[in-house]
């Protein structure tokens, strides 16, 4: 019996295993990328001593002068704050390069920090490696202080650019972020990006990286600034016909994805903890409230996406005390909500799903996953709880994905039921959580 009884188990395992991928999929680096969740982003430039968000390109190089650069203390907070990595704007608009690039002369080189021996990139990059946080960089294609932008010959001065960071020098870098402005440089013309060249140049320096922009390939933009993905999110996107920037996917496909879209580009929202992108001390009494970081977690990582949340340097070249803190509080606010895992013994029939749970312990959030290496597939679901009064609705929602947080009303049950109402292949749900968030609310 006892034979009959493994064998069957056995089969059941080797079924899952063997259930087939279904459409577009993500690839090792994309599904490491997810799992992430949670990232920095750190701008960091001439406009954190100017004060501009879009510096003109015609900043003195003095002007960048950090009194005290201690790329040590943000990588350290990062990681007390959960992060896994760190995106660095090498490069904003204005063209001033964080490090010597050999194709400029409007670097740190050129200035009188650290007598034109600073390295901000070298700083940063041995610093990620020493906590084992990863390193990533932002280098913007739009550029308005070089001569030769807006001539083809700008397209091969920027794969040099690229080369100098992605060569090696500073390590594996994890992501490239591409942004998609494209505005007038010094010689009030556009340009027009080579995106084949750029991309094939960060794979051929960089073949983990997973690049960044409104059509990926690696990731794409969540389609607005404020924190927010799409309720329903695929992580697959129809690429065809679109580039990067003004001729980028609908801001809906952008925030929501498609459904069976050909290709995986998740969507990764980016949101800065102050109003602005770079840091002003006028601003210090606006960096979001854990309130705020809360409603950006549950609607980014809660909704298939991955979190890359702004903090930007000061003008002494450290995460400042109201930001430090707040990221403590940030992070000591998850670990209280996600301490306990309240669903007991799961078990799965057909398209349903169950678990047992302890009535004296109410929940109210519901954390789903799918096994998104074999592709995203529920497109819609129900959750019902088993209470004193019988089976209640808790939610009735689409998509899945990596991970979807429900924000549910505060139940007392002793059962919770997930059944998927229609996807587009088998759905292999993974472990369900159910959790109690003493802290959020919302407004
Ligand atoms: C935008 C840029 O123009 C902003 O300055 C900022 O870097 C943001 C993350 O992307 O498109």
């Amino acid at each position: 019996m006892n034979k009959w009884i493994s064998a069957l188990a056995l089969g059941l395992v080797l079924s899952a295993c063997a259930e087939k991928p279904y459409g577009a999929l993500p690839t090792p680096e994309q599904i490491a990328w997810q799992d992430m969740e949670l990232n920095m982003f750190c701008h960091f430039g001439p406009n954190t001593f100017s004060g501009l968000e879009w510096g003109e390109g015609t900043e003195a190089e003095d002007l960048f002068n950090p009194t005290a650069l201690d790329c040590n203390q943000w990588v350290r907070t990062a990681k007390a704050a959960g992060f896994k990595g760190i995106i660095i704007t090498a490069k904003h608009h204005d063209g001033f390069c964080l490090w010597p690039s050999p194709v400029s002369k409007h670097t740190v080189r050129e200035s009188s920090w650290r007598d034109g021996k600073g390295d901000v990139l070298k700083e940063l990059s041995e610093a990620c490696a020493r906590e084992g946080i990863k390193f990533g960089v932002y280098i913007s294609p739009w550029d308005r202080h070089d001569p030769t932008y807006g001539t083809p010959a700008y397209n091969d001065v920027f794969v040099q650019t690229l080369e100098s960071v992605l060569g090696g020098a500073y390590g594996p870098v994890f992501e490239q972020w591409f942004d998609g402005a494209n505005g007038e440089g010094p010689n009030g013309k556009k340009q027009d990006y080579d995106w084949p060249l750029f991309n094939g140049t960060v794979y051929k320096n960089q073949p983990h990286a997973v690049i960044f922009s409104d059509v990926g390939p690696g990731c794409r933009w969540v389609g607005n600034e404020e924190g927010r993905a799409g309720r329903t999110n695929w992580a697959t996107l129809n690429t065809e016909g679109f580039t990067p920037g003004k001729g980028g996917p609908s801001e809906k496909s952008l925030n929501e994805g498609d459904c069976m879209g050909s290709e995986w580009v998740p969507a990764e929202t980016d949101v800065s903890i102050r109003p602005g992108w770079f840091w002003r001390e006028s601003e210090n009494d606006q960096v979001k409230s854990v309130n705020q970081l809360l409603k950006i977690y549950y609607e980014s990582v809660g909704r298939n996406s991955l979190l890359l949340l702004n903090v930007p340097p000061d003008t002494r070249g450290r995460l400042h005390e109201v930001d430090s803190t707040r990221l403590m509080e940030f992070r000591s606010a998850l670990d209280q909500i996600f301490r306990e895992n309240l669903a007991l013994e799961q078990k799965h029939k057909g398209r349903s799903w169950t678990v047992k749970v302890n009535p004296e312990k109410p929940f109210n959030r519901v954390v789903l996953c799918e096994d998104i290496a074999k592709g995203q597939r529920v497109v819609s679901f129900m959750v019902e709880a088993l209470t004193s009064d019988g089976w209640q609705p808790l939610a009735e929602e689409s998509t899945i994905g990596h991970k979807r947080i429900l924000l549910v009303p505060e139940t007392s049950a002793s059962e919770v039921r997930v059944t998927v109402t229609d996807a587009l292949a088998k759905p292999l749900l993974g472990k369900i959580g159910l959790y109690y968030d003493p802290i959020y609310t919302e407004e």
